[in-house]
């Protein structure tokens, strides 16, 4: 629940920054991952085991294990 609200939180200070910028619609901030259909997530977002681009390329290139490498 708590994680819930953190990332609904994320998602409308993503879509502030989306309205504040119409432009760039294909440029993912600093610290974003840009999925495959153009959305953009937060980067701690990818291989978190959570389908955040909807069409779950966000999960596609993790390691499986480690989520994240250096
Ligand atoms: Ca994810």
């Amino acid at each position: 629940m708590w994680t819930d609200n953190i990332r609904i939180l994320l998602l409308f200070h993503l879509l502030a920054l989306k309205l504040h910028s119409s432009e760039a619609a294909d440029d993912c901030e600093d610290g974003q991952f840009q999925c495959s259909n153009q959305r953009c997530i937060p980067a701690i977002w990818k291989c978190d085991d959570d389908d955040d681009c909807s069409d779950n390329s966000d999960e596609e290139n993790c390691n499986g294990d480690a989520g994240r490498h250096p």
